[in-house]
């Protein structure tokens, strides 16, 4: 049985539930995972310090390339393991269950809520109900053929640049943060950070409860630093958050386009989980750090639709980014997933596939094979089992 979703549908009312952070976990240098939600704050989030003077010194973003502690691709995919033991530690705490329709991670949702203004890409989501819960994954086999072709290619241009402007992303994560507040940290460490040897191994995710119409959503989506304290009981700390991110300065009204679709996903990818304050690195073709600006998640929307060059140009192949459209969407596309699956069969597993080629959304059963490894380490577990049957004793 096959089912399909229109493109064309968008729900009437996107009322949101503002995103709150239920808890935080984190991956260590080596890989590992902690839960303990005071424990990751204390030790795994980082602080914003990026002075002017830092910024007027031509920080090289390149520097120590060859040093990167670069976790394999095929290890950073979704890691439900530690997102649902992560829940389980919670519940435990609060004593009852936490009550989702969807149970994913945000870079996931980011690709249903882009999806309007990104019609050439390919998504395949595998999904699986479980004690009244959706949770949704990637398809791992097409993420890892997607990430071999990319690497194929990579290693087929003639230089390395292209893996050099990846690394300058998380070189500018590195100069831009401490791992404590500023007054607690030395000045040794202050000025040793522009040294330090960039990983992305390190991790802070945070784990937030939100919904739009009548679904209620959990997301879990990595957090790159906080812009001041972290507020007492961590009250409204989504809202302390900062996304960093890089780009290539604007030189052309051509490079214009290319930035605003960067800053649509950027918007998505804040919105979901709550974050308020986009920094954005800008380097030249060197990738030396040239300026860099701030904005608010909250006024995207405006920008991109008030963009004078966006109405002076209107460039037939692409559509003009209108982000209230891709939220109608999202609302829409959400709440068909939510309704379309029965959350009380728990022997069947779905896919979702968007296909670019035919501009279709379906979703359709998964083979036996695939559901069992869904639910036996792809996604679920015995022990996250045992956990629920437990508390719903
Ligand atoms: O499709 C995948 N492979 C996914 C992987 C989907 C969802 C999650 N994940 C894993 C990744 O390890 C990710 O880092 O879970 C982690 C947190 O999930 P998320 O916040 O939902 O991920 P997303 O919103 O897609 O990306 C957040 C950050 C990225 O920051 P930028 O500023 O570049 O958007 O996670 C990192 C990256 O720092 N990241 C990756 N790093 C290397 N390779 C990748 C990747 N494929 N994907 C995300
Ligand atoms: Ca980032």
């Amino acid at each position: 049985m096959i089912k399909t979703f229109p493109l064309s549908s968008r729900s009437k009312t996107t009322a949101l539930k503002q995103p709150k952070e239920i808890f935080s976990i984190a991956r260590d240098i080596g890989g590992e995972w902690e839960i303990e939600d005071d424990k990751v704050k204390q030790e795994y989030l980082s602080y914003y310090y990026l002075p002017d003077a830092a910024i007027n010194s031509n920080i090289d973003l390149g520097g120590g390339y060859s040093n990167f502690r670069k976790i394999p691709e095929l290890e950073n995919t979704p890691n439900f393991k530690s997102l649902l033991d992560g829940i389980t530690n919670y519940e435990r705490k609060i004593g009852e269950k936490l009550n989702c329709d969807i149970i994913t991670f945000r870079g996931i949702m980011t690709k249903l809520l882009t999806l309007p203004y990104n019609l050439k890409d390919d998504i395949t989501l595998n999904i699986v109900a479980y004690d009244g819960s959706l949770f949704i994954t990637t398809d791992e086999s097409i993420e890892i053929q997607k990430r071999e072709l990319e690497q194929q290619q990579q290693q087929q241009q003639q230089d390395d640049y292209r893996q050099r402007c990846e690394y300058s992303g998380y070189k500018f994560e590195t100069v831009a943060t401490l791992p404590k507040p500023w007054n607690e940290v030395s000045r040794n460490a202050i000025d040793n950070r522009l040294k330090k040897t960039v990983n992305n191994y390190e991790q802070y995710v945070s784990v937030v409860k939100t919904g739009i119409g009548n679904v209620n959503i959990l997301l879990a989506g990595e957090v790159d630093c906080i812009w001041d304290y972290i507020p007492e009981n961590n009250k409204n700390i989504s809202s302390h958050y900062v996304e960093l991110k890089t780009s290539k300065i604007i030189e052309h009204p051509g490079q214009v386009k290319t930035f605003e679709k960067k800053l649509f996903r950027t918007w998505a990818q804040c919105f979901l989980l709550g974050v308020r304050k986009i920094i954005y690195g800008f380097r030249d073709d060197n990738l030396i750090l040239k300026s860099v600006e701030i904005f608010k998640t909250d006024e995207i929307p405006l920008l991109i639709k008030d963009n004078p060059l966006n109405q002076q140009n209107p460039n037939q192949n692409s559509q003009k980014i209108v982000c209230m459209n891709a939220l109608k969407w999202y609302g829409a596309v959400v709440e068909w997933i939510n309704e379309v699956i029965p959350k009380d069969d728990e022997t069947t597993g779905w896919k979702l596939h968007y296909d670019s080629g035919s501009s279709s959304l379906s979703l359709m059963e998964l083979s036996h094979e695939e559901n069992k490894k869904l639910r036996n380490g792809g996604i679920l577990n015995d022990e996250f089992r045992n956990w629920r049957q437990s508390l719903n004793k």
